[in-house]
């Protein structure tokens, strides 16, 4: 057993013949990767105790998003789609076993430098940890734990390898020759093999320790977590002012269309939480003030109380691509923000509403969009039940006609009247825009881009939105011909979107299909191509398919065409 007192040796030890793979250095990154396993380990166990949102991982990954320039969240959200968060944890993964591994190398060089390494990382972790929002100095403790255990785990690590090298020089000047008396130690300890095997032993017996103290912290952070049970448990009131009935024939008649109405559990989700924050209702309290006569706090039980109404409403994401699927519609309850601004009273200049959610998200939106009658309201159900924890349980903003990152704040706790030219919102710092009007915007749906088609009649069909002017016109064009109507299912209101259908008289060949809407102010979607950066992706979606011949027998000779490859985004991106 190697004592504290244990020093590495000054000069480099004698290497033995031995593959890359088993010798020294790799010995020692894997030293280093299980210490990092106990750095995020201990901090794991030690954050079911302290705070469910300051794990290191989920700090820094936080940390990592709040840097992150536009074009990256572009490239990600275009690449990843809703899995950006699960390619930022491999992401990261990768990173942290890099740095491990190189740290373990240093530390078995040179102690001090590898130690001094692991204390800066150490340092960036609790850092990112203590700047996250609503985070206080006490939920930095995790991660000091989780340090200080990985940094006494490599040393511990680290001290076995010193001593196997020390056992694989020569016999009469190997520990001796350091002039270390501890290692002077009985000589049946000092045969490679037996210190090989101590290191490994001690290695493997660390490791299955992690993986323990991370399960037990997880299962110990949800069994301490009840939001979710509270969530589940709550009956929503009725509405003051129940949502317009939906008319018959809103969902498009071609088969494989997204349903007019999404599920909660299909409803897109971004944002830039890795960890859901868990928001107890009992201590809820939502902040008006700023540029007010008034300053208003109002509770969960407050908003309960209120007069709410219900009114379906479609959400986009200002990142959405030309024909992507970043977009939902759904019945929202909640009480309309304009009541809550009577209550406050904004005073003269006045000009925006900055929301603020519990973990620092911000978005400004026009005040004069929050007073102008349309249903923007702080939102407590989503299709009939309580808000799901992602999608903002307790309360959020839905306002209708903006994009989401403008107006749709989750989790939200303040509401700061105030004017544009004063403050700036999370996205805007971020190289966004300051204001999001939705753009008019029509995709196929059927068929899937690149898909194989038999020959003959193929229906077509997709989405169009321009929440607020409403859907009058959606157009198709095939390869080179005309734009012809397609047939648009019911509108149910200008502030969701309206589906179509389009039957095709298909030729075998490859063909190319394009679609464009017209808004209720009568306004053609432009063709104008333009990035999601910094306020909406425009133009005209095309994809292109295959049409097959029938075979003689009669039959498509392709027929699992709904299967067939599909792109992320369409042939113009
Ligand atoms: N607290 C918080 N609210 C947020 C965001 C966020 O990152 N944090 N993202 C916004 C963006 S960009 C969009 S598009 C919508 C998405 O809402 P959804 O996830 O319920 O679909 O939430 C908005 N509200
Ligand atoms: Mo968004």
């Amino acid at each position: 057993m190697t004592t504290p007192s244990t020093r590495k040796p000054g000069t480099t030890p004698k290497r033995g013949k031995r593959s890359a793979l088993t010798g020294p250095a790799a010995l020692a990154a894997l030293a280093g990767v299980v210490s990092a396993a106990v750095v995020l380990a201990v901090a794991e166990l030690a954050g079911a105790f302290f705070s469910s949102r300051a794990t290191p991982l989920v700090a820094l990954g936080s940390t990592f998003i709040d840097f992150t320039p536009p074009w990256l969240k572009d490239f990600a959200i275009a690449t990843f789609g809703t899995n950006d968060k699960a390619a930022l944890f491999v992401g990261m993964g990768l990173t942290i076993l890099v740095l491990a591994c190189v740290l373990g190398i240093v530390a078995y060089r040179k102690w001090i430098l590898g130690a001094a390494g692991v204390l800066l990382m150490g340092a960036v972790i609790v850092a990112s940890v203590v700047t996250r929002a609503g985070v206080s100095p006490l939920d930095a403790l995790p991660s000091l734990l989780g340090t200080l255990a990985g940094l006494l785990v490599l040393r511990f690590l680290i001290g076995k390898l010193w001593r196997l090298d020390e056992t694989q020089s020569a016999p009469n000047h190997g520990a001796a020759a350091h002039g270390d008396a501890s290692h002077g130690g009985a000589a049946p300890e000092t045969r490679p093999a037996t210190t090989r095997r101590a290191f490994f032993t001690a290695t493997g017996i660390t490791a299955a320790a992690a993986a323990a103290a991370a399960t037990g912290g997880r299962l110990l952070g949800a069994a301490r977590s009840n939001v979710a049970a509270a969530r589940d448990a709550l009956k929503l009131p009725a509405p003051a002012k129940p949502a317009p009935a939906v008319p018959a024939g809103v969902q498009s008649t071609t088969p494989g269309v997204t349903p007019w109405l999404t599920p909660n559990k299909d409803f897109y989700r971004i944002d830039t939480a890795l960890s859901v924050p868990e928001v107890d209702v009992q201590s809820w309290e939502l902040r008006v003030h700023g540029m007010v006569e008034q300053e208003v706090r109002l509770t969960f039980q407050d908003l309960l109380d209120a007069q709410l109404i219900e009114s379906h409403v479609s959400l986009t994401c200002v990142s959405n691509p030309v024909g992507g699927n970043l977009a939902g519609n759904a019945k929202w309850l909640g009480m309309p923000i304009r009541d809550v601004l009577k209550m406050a009273r904004p005073t003269a200049g006045a000009d925006m509403v900055l929301s603020t959610s519990v973990d620092g998200f911000t978005a400004s939106t026009p005040l004069e969009v929050l007073q102008d009658g349309r249903d923007a309201m702080l939102a407590i159900g989503m299709n009939g039940e309580a808000l799901p924890l992602e999608h903002g349980y307790p309360v959020r903003m839905v306002v209708p006609g903006l994009y989401g990152f403008v107006s749709a704040t989750k989790w939200v706790v303040d509401l700061e009247v105030t004017r544009f030219a004063d403050n700036k919102a999370y996205w805007t710092e971020r190289g966004w825009s300051e204001r999001g009007p939705i753009k008019t915007m029509a995709r196929v749906e059927v068929p899937k881009s690149f898909a194989k088609v038999p020959a003959g009649k193929v229906a077509l069909g997709g989405t169009a939105w321009a929440q607020t002017r409403g859907i009058t016109k959606v157009e198709v064009q095939i390869d080179d011909g005309p734009w012809t109507a397609a047939v648009l299912a019911a509108e149910a209101s200008v502030v969701t979107w309206r589906q179509w259908s389009y039957e095709w008289e298909a030729a075998p060949g490859p063909h190319y299909i394009k679609v464009r809407a017209t808004d209720g102010t009568g306004e053609l979607q432009t063709d104008q191509r333009a990035d999601p950066v910094p306020d909406g992706a425009s133009g005209w979606q095309s994809i292109m398919v295959t049409v097959e011949e029938l075979t003689r027998s009669g039959g498509p000779r392709t027929i699992d065409w709904q299967h067939a490859f599909e792109p992320a985004c369409d042939l113009h991106r």
